[in-house]
């Protein structure tokens, strides 16, 4: 193996795909790996979101790393607590965690001399061979433009930044916004509150999943049995991604029917006909990302419940105002309003071959070859990266189907077939086209707002099925990279 080049690499972002992305370089020889991180803890969004009712709306085994297969999950969706430990364990067994550099997030990635430059807010860190980013998708908070919030005299705090300094026992709480994230945090704050105001701006589409304990004999029989654990994988991808999201990409009728079906009959459990009335959505399912819970409905029933459609007018020191003149008097704000997915790892700044600047690149939308890579930004690759399978899908199971693509890329640079490998221009103007008509009648384009769509409408989603996917990843078309 001593022909084989020994590469530095440079990983950004020590999450859930960070961490993949540094144990599977080692397992294929590459040790040089520096995984930048610019918090002081690793697991990307399971460290940022603490919020109570935290729960992965994908089952448990389906949403683990392949090498780490868990037979402990302690239910069919696991808490976020859960899945933070599980990624603190799995980064601690492969020594992962003893790679990272924390505090340190990258401001600026240049290509000079075949060779990537990286500094952090810690300064200059030298030269990489490749970089590789693994920064998420949903982890830039957004914070509503309503007037007033700041002249709110309690405390008001994003979801993803938790304050738990704040307790909010026998307090009247106001959440903002009804996406998935406040429909975990309603059902478990309502018992303990004494008033949830819920303002909805759009309603939202909620399939019931009941979240069952995994029993301990369950668990045993998995230890005992890994194979039947596989099993039970396989068995949730076929119903996830072969059927689920096939349904939401369009490729399975019957499905997309029974799924709207199981939402509607989940409607009809609100016994009120208004308030009923109220929480129906008026576009297609899947268009917003759709919610998984059985909770949501009995929790907005709950006599402390009180959903708010009439929009909001502004903030004032004692409440939220709606335009109906109403002050919802509240001792706390919780903004639910989500994420900005479309800036991925930005606001750093990547400069590659011939002074482009990335992000000028993408002025009007990112676009990049099949997720993964973008013309003129060799050795440079996402994880994650634009029109990924994101949605419903498992994160993990996407990031690995990736991550196993851009090895092979890796490996072209290690056996010394190429010092640079980046897309052409053509090739990745293809696929974008080929992507733009296709989500251009997908669901996501289908008539309402979601984070899917970024500022100027570009749907970010992935149109085909994850099937497609993992054929298009399994290896990379050579001719469509320049190789040099
Ligand atoms: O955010 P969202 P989220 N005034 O963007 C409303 C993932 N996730 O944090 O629909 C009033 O879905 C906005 O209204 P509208 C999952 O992928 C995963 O809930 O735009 N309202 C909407 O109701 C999910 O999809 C898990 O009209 C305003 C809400 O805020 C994604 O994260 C758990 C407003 C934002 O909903 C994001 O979910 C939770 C304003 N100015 C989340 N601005 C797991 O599985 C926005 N809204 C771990």
């Amino acid at each position: 193996m001593d022909n084989v080049r020994k590469l530095r690499v440079a990983i950004v972002g020590a999450g859930a795909s960070g961490i993949m992305a540094a144990k599977k370089l080692r397992d294929v020889g590459v040790t040089d790996v520096v995984l930048f991180e610019k918090a002081d803890d690793l697991g990307g969004t399971w460290r940022d979101n603490t919020y109570p009712g935290l729960a992965c709306d994908v089952p448990s085994h389906l949403y683990r790393y392949s090498f780490a297969p868990n037979p402990d999950w302690s239910q069919r969706y696991a808490s976020g607590a859960e899945i933070q430990a599980y990624l603190k364990g799995v980064a601690t067994r492969h020594g992962i965690d003893r790679l990272i550099q924390y505090s340190s997030e990258v401001i600026e990635a240049v290509y000079r001399d075949g060779q990537w430059r990286i500094r952090t807010t810690r300064g200059d860190q030298g030269a990489f061979d490749v970089a590789i980013t693994a920064t998420g998708v949903l982890h830039h908070p957004v914070y509503p433009d309503i007037e007033g919030l700041k002249e709110f005299q309690g405390p008001a705090f994003h979801t993803a930044r938790w304050d738990h300094s704040v307790g909010l026992q026998g307090k009247r709480v106001g959440i903002i916004g009804t996406g998935s994230t406040a429909a975990q945090i309603l059902p478990a704050i309502i018992h303990e509150v004494e008033k949830v105001s819920l303002f909805q701006r759009t309603a939202q589409w909620v399939m019931p999943q009941p979240n069952a304990p995994i029993s301990e004999e369950r668990k045993a029989r998995y230890r005992a049995d890994p194979k039947s654990m596989d099993q039970k994988y396989q068995e949730l991808a076929q119903v996830f991604n072969g059927t689920f999201c096939a349904a939401l990409a369009g490729e399975n009728a019957e499905v997309y029917e029974s799924m709207a079906k199981a939402c509607r009959g989940n409607l009809d459990s609100v016994a009120d006909p208004v308030l009923r009335a109220r929480l129906t959505p008026d576009y297609k399912m899947g268009c917003k990302r759709l919610i998984i819970s059985d909770r949501f409905y009995p929790a907005i029933q709950q006599p402390n419940a009180e959903l708010v459609t009439t929009k909001i007018s502004h903030v004032e020191a004692g409440g939220v105002r709606t335009t109906d003149e109403r002050l919802h008097e509240l001792d706390c704000i919780v903004l639910a309003t989500g994420f900005d997915p479309h800036r991925l790892f930005r606001p750093m700044m990547v400069t590659g071959r011939n002074g482009k600047v990335l992000s000028e690149v993408w002025a009007d939308g990112n676009l990049a070859y099949r997720a993964i890579a973008v013309p003129n930004f060799p050795n440079f690759f996402m994880l994650g990266g634009p029109h990924s399978p994101i949605g419903n899908f498992s994160f993990l199971m996407t990031v690995e189907r990736q991550l196993a693509y851009v090895l092979q890329l890796v490996s072209l640079l290690q056996s010394g077939s190429a010092r640079e490998i980046s897309p052409g221009s053509a090739a990745t103007e293809a696929y974008n086209h080929a992507l733009r008509e296709k989500v251009a009648g997908s669901i996501w384009a289908s008539g309402c707002r979601s984070w899917y769509m970024d500022k100027n409408g570009n749907v970010a989603s992935y149109p085909w099925s994850f099937e497609k996917f993992e054929r298009d990843m399994q290896a990379p078309l050579l001719e469509d990279f320049e190789l040099a």
